[in-house]
């Protein structure tokens, strides 16, 4: 009798417990998703023999020797995103040409066969000791496809892949993450292997059941669907998991996730601080712009993703002094960003579910972030009131769904008290774990939040306010066919702009801009912006430009004669393209007769630049000709790696000096197969 009143009363309370408390709505993240959320922005470091041989993708015939850093150090990469404010690191374990770098059992390329360390080394071991002496979370990337191992393409080497996922995942303490690529491409036999997905996230449970796992298609967290380093402004972090797998062609529906999707899949934005994903010296002014890390911050960590910034380690071993130098500066702005204003304030809501004083609205402004406001039950309109106490300057809101109990917020709006009422400043859709909204800069006592349309009751556990230092727009380089080179700064009023052509760093003193001025011959052009007497300078910007397209014609274009479309091709405008359909195996090609003999040493392709992948060229083959009749033998010929995730311009080196007028180009195949539009958005010649 005792044991049954026990079990009525049980029954009572965990009903009472359950009726105290707002219930989930649709997928929940798992609690090894929510640790991931607890985190905003960690390191990608791509190193590996690509490093070494100025590859994207290698081939996997690199010989182990190849792999030779002179100084490594991981313990300054441990610093370095330490220092950059960073919470974890990811590393090239194995990419794509199968190198592996740390002694692995199951592949004869692998440091183990180099002469670095005398066969000893393993970076894996370096870089995971370093990650624990600063308190850094470590991570591995293991590419699926693998272009040297002699099992690629039968069954037995998806076992082998498992035992070397249970080596990197046994033997370097704790993993918080697993990063698999979905590139299956030919291995060393000519053969795709048919991948064992489910076998590949089992070994990981087995081995780090709290890491999580990134692919397209999760299982854990998911591709942003671009690596430029933008979500969607709508980012759910549903998605209908079973229908997506890696490389899933609907890649835009990763951005924006599936509104009622089955799964708790959010979005990690990966994207790398230089064009490449791995370090080639060609870029090392091309380290992007703090302004241009600072939009991609707003638009990953605050759309509702965890932002993974690639470093590409260099030959040396170290991450490269300019991507420090603009960690740093990043580091320096968010904190001075991030500085909240709204801390501890007045607030009040519309409603409180069931008037619970521990669902009550001051739960936002404090430090907790596990403590929630919960709008009454049913409500999907509710507004916050935050009283500022005297008159603050501002311009961004971050705002955080309490997300352990699913994502409900589709519509919301902020307004500021000014000039005696409530005026909108500013409108958002999505909210999730995390989202910033950017406004021009008020000055206010009073901000009201309105959610205007949600799925379920909102849940918000927290807001924060800041005053962001205004940020100098970076002036934008660029070169009309005619040779002539144009500085702007579309964004910014008035500004000075400095700029010079011997690849010294601009200064106050330096040339102003004022006219486009003549670089025909080519030359590295280095500008900055000033404002404010001078007193405010941008983050300086180069580019790097070799003979102009003055002289030249498209004698042909895509099998016919060249029509007016085709001069988009050497306008020097990287917005407009030149395209046409290809049929078959039939090659569309390209000639451009240069206007005088040159000695070519290579050429560029620039695809298309608008975010679309049609006729993305991924197989080429490149000729020359002094009369544009007679034709060499292919001057270089192969693929454009990774072109279709990361469209940046291509430069392709001839092994030799070509003396020539004419450059025949031929698309042979395109990043969707062969029967595809052709697109080009320029197509230049290397000289220099
Ligand atoms: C892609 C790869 O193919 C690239 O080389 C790079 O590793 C990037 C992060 O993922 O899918």
């Amino acid at each position: 009798m005792r044991f049954f009143t026990l079990f009525i009363v049980l029954i009572n309370l965990s009903w009472l417990a359950v009726a105290q408390t707002p219930a989930p709505f649709g997928a929940v993240p798992s609690p090894r998703q929510l640790q991931w959320h607890k985190m905003k922005y960690y390191a990608f470091v791509h190193f590996n023999m690509n490093t070494f041989t100025n590859e994207e993708w290698g081939h996997g015939t690199e010989t182990a020797n190849m792999f030779n850093p002179s100084q490594l150090d991981c313990r300054q990469w441990a610093k370095v995103a330490k220092d950059a404010g960073m919470e974890g690191i990811i590393i090239t374990a194995k990419h794509h040409d199968g190198f592996c770098l740390w002694p692995s059992k199951f592949t004869e390329h692998s440091v183990k066969n180099s002469t670095w360390r005398d066969g000893k080394g393993d970076v894996l071991k370096d870089l995971s000791a370093a990650c624990k002496e600063y308190g850094l979370k470590f991570g591995i990337y293991l590419s699926p496809w693998d272009r040297n191992h002699p099992a690629y393409g039968t069954p037995e080497y998806n076992d082998i892949f498992k035992n070397t996922l249970k080596e990197v995942l046994t033997q370097y303490g704790d993993v918080y993450e697993v990063w698999f690529d979905g590139a299956n491409g030919e291995g060393p036999n000519g053969k795709k292997q048919v991948y064992d997905w489910p076998g590949f996230i089992a070994t990981v449970r087995q081995y780090q059941p709290n890491a999580v796992i990134f692919s397209d298609a999760g299982p854990d967290i998911r591709w942003v669907g671009n690596e430029d380093g933008y979500a969607g402004e709508t980012n759910w972090s549903t998605l209908n998991r079973d229908k997506v797998y890696p490389a899933y062609p609907n890649y835009w529906e990763l951005t924006l996730g599936h509104e009622d999707g089955t799964h708790w899949v959010p979005t990690e934005v990966n994207c790398s601080i230089r064009p490449g994903w791995y370090y080639h010296a060609s870029e090392d002014n091309k380290v992007k712009s703090l302004e241009h890390l600072v939009d991609i911050y707003y638009s990953s960590i605050g759309r509702n993703g965890n932002w993974l910034l690639n470093l590409p380690v260099d030959r040396r071993g170290l991450v490269h002094e300019n991507d420090v130098a603009r960690l740093m500066a990043l580091k320096a702005y968010t904190d001075k960003a991030s500085v909240n204003l709204a801390g501890g304030k007045a607030i009040t809501a519309s409603s409180v579910f069931r008037k619970t004083p521990a669902y009550a609205a001051t739960n936002i402004l404090d430090k907790s972030r596990d403590t929630y406001w919960a709008a009454a039950d049913g409500a999907k309109q509710a507004t916050l009131a935050i009283d500022l106490g005297k008159p603050t300057t501002l311009n961004r809101l971050l705002i955080e769904e309490y997300i352990a109990l699913g994502q409900r917020v589709k519509k919301f709006s902020v307004a500021a008290w000014q000039a005696g009422k409530y005026q909108t400043i500013a409108q958002g859709t999505t909210i999730g774990n995390r989202r910033i909204l950017r406004f021009q800069t008020i000055t206010t006592s009073k901000i009201r939040v309105s959610f205007e349309e949600a799925k379920a009751s909102p849940l918000i556990r927290l807001i924060e306010m800041y005053n962001a230092p205004e940020l100098i727009v970076t002036p934008v380089i660029s070169r009309s066919k005619d040779g002539l080179v144009t500085i702007a700064c579309p964004r910014t009023t008035d500004p000075i702009i400095t700029y010079t052509t011997d690849g010294s760093e601009p200064t106050a003193s330096s040339l102003r801009f004022g006219e486009p001025f003549a670089l025909m011959q080519g030359g590295t052009v280095k500008a900055r912006a000033f404002i404010d007497n001078m007193k405010k300078a941008s983050s300086p910007v180069s580019a790097e430009f070799d003979i102009s397209a003055a002289k030249w014609t498209v004698v042909s274009a895509g099998g016919s004669t060249a029509s007016k479309s085709a001069d988009r091709l050497i306008d020097g405008n990287v917005n407009t393209f030149w395209q046409q359909r290809k049929t078959g195996n039939e090659p569309a090609s390209v000639i451009l007769d240069l206007g005088e003999t040159l000695p070519l040493r290579g050429f560029t392709y620039l695809p298309r630049q608008d975010g679309k992948k049609e006729g993305i060229v991924y197989r080429y083959v490149a000729s020359v000709s002094q009369d544009g009749k007679t034709w060499s033998a292919p001057v270089s010929q192969g693929t454009f790696s990774n072109i279709n995730n990361n469209p940046v311009i291509q430069s392709v080196r001839f092994d030799q000096v070509q003396s020539g007028r004419y450059l025949k180009f031929d698309a042979l195949e395109t990043t969707a197969g062969n029967d595809a539009t052709v697109s080009i958005a320029e197509l230049g010649v290397l000289t220099h």
